[in-house]
Formats: structure tokens, C-alpha cells, sequence
């Protein structure tokens, strides 16, 4: 059985009074609800914060990204070493903001894959095709494509303890989420495309939604049975309405 996996992106988003509000809200909503893990990733500027806020929570830690090296000249750079010293755990990779606005290839995203994996991290790795890609029917080419980055390079085992997201981008930030149908095909197809390398692995690996979750359409995409909880943006920036959304999972 799976355990589903609520995280919030904050994407960048934050101040000293937000984080104390926000995480105090948090701890008082999701304190004794079971069956599900609830993870935090605010800007790195406020880890230190949030894992004080943190301290006597069931709330794991996390991260919008990480850099490929643990020391040495790379300047504006953080490493996964400095990101486990605040004790964060969960880090999102190759989000498609990133991707776009970085340039981050799959390679490079496959790279940091690696480094969180060698580092005792779990990567939180994002896939999803764009607007124009799901009209020419590319969807599962470009999941299987980004996914392949990984399993090519560090075999299908490395998705152990892994956690995908699936985020089509057309459903980022744009309050056009998937259905809870044209996820779940998409969730079933991503999870076959595993099994064709390993059944065990694939139906072992957590595959979270993401892209305009919110309150109202939590609880039909995790009722889908390859829906594997959510990787929440804008709607995890409101105590009230992101616990909704771990209570729905
Ligand atoms: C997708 C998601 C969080 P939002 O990027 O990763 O953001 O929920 O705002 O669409």
C-alpha cells in the first residue's frame, strides 16, 4: 500500500511573519491526521525557520530545488548537504519553472537525481508535458522521456523511495487542473511505463498530482487509484485550505 504524499511548493513566496503564521496554522490543522505525509518547501531563505516552527511536528521539511555539487566555487549555489543540515528531506527537482526559466535539461535534472540519492535525500521529481505537447498527443513520450533521464542512467531502482509529480504544465498555476480521469490515465500510463522495466518498483513508487490542486478537487483526484496525494502551489499558501487538502488524501 502507498502512502500518499501532500507537499506544498511555495514556489516564491514568503516572509519571517508569513512562514511563523503559516506553519503555526498548519501544526494546529494537521495535528493527529493519519494515513498521509505532509511536507513544506519554502524558499531556502527561511529553512532555518521553518525547521525551528518544525521542531515537535509530524510536517517534513523540504526544498524547491538543489545544486549538483556539496562544496567548492559555485557561486549562488546550495548543496544537498546544507539543505539536510536544516533538515529538510524532500526536495523538488526538475520542476517545469525550472526547466523553462533555467534551462535545466533532463540530464542535468537526472544529475541532481543522483546527488540527493548519494546525499540520503528524497528526490521529489517533477514530469509533465506542455499545452502544445498534450495536443500533438505527446503526453506519455515526454513523461517516459524525463523519466528515462533517471532510469537509463541509474536503473529503475533508483525510483525507490523516490517521489514522482506529475504536473501538466498546462495546469500550472492556471486554476485548469486535469480531471480526476485525465490524471488517473495519465498516473496509470506513467506507472506502466515503470513496470515495463520493473512491476515491483513501479508499484511501489508514490506518483502525487500537481497543478491548480485546491480544497475542491482534492479529494476526486485522490480517490483515483494511481493518484498518489499532491504537489500543491498556489493552494498551499492558506493554512486552512492546504490541511483540507491532506485530510482529503
Ligand atoms: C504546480 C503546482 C505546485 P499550482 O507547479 O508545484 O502549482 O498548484 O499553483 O498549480
Amino acid at each position: 500500500m502507498r502512502r500518499p504524499l501532500v507537499m506544498g511548493n511555495w514556489k516564491l513566496n514568503g516572509s519571517k511573519a508569513m512562514v511563523t503564521e503559516l506553519l503555526n496554522g498548519l501544526n494546529a490543522e494537521l495535528k493527529g491526521v493519519e494515513g498521509v505525509d505532509v511536507a513544506v518547501a519554502p524558499p531556502v531563505m527561511y529553512l532555518a525557520q521553518a525547521e525551528q516552527l518544525l521542531a515537535d511536528s509530524a510536517i517534513k521539511l523540504g526544498a524547491q530545488n538543489v545544486d549538483t555539487h556539496n562544496s567548492g566555487a559555485f557561486t549562488g549555489d546550495i548543496s544537498a548537504e546544507m539543505l539536510k543540515d536544516f533538515g529538510a528531506t524532500h526536495i523538488i527537482i526538475g520542476h517545469s519553472e525550472r526547466r523553462e526559466y533555467h534551462q535545466e535539461s533532463d540530464e542535468f535534472v537526472a544529475q541532481k537525481f543522483a546527488f540527493l540519492k548519494e546525499n540520503g535525500l528524497t528526490p521529489v521529481l517533477c514530469i509533465g508535458e506542455s499545452e502544445a505537447q498534450n495536443e500533438a498527443g505527446e503526453t506519455l513520450a515526454v513523461c517516459a522521456r524525463q523519466l528515462d533521464a533517471v532510469i537509463q542512467s541509474q536503473g529503475v531502482e533508483a525510483l525507490n523511495g523516490a517521489i514522482i509529480a506529475y504536473e501538466p504544465i498546462w495546469a500550472i498555476g492556471t486554476g485548469k487542473a486535469a480531471t480526476a480521469e485525465q490524471a488517473q490515465e495519465i498516473h496509470a500510463a506513467i506507472r506502466k511505463h515503470i513496470a515495463s522495466y520493473s512491476e515491483d518498483v513501479a508499484s511501489k513508487v508514490v506518483i502525487q498530482y500537481g497543478g491548480s490542486v485546491k480544497a475542491g478537487n482534492a479529494a476526486e483526484l485522490f480517490a483515483m487509484p494511481d493518484i498518489d496525494g499532491a504537489l500543491v502551489g498556489g493552494a498551499a499558501l492558506d493554512a486552512a485550505g492546504f490541511a483540507a487538502i491532506a485530510k482529503a488524501a
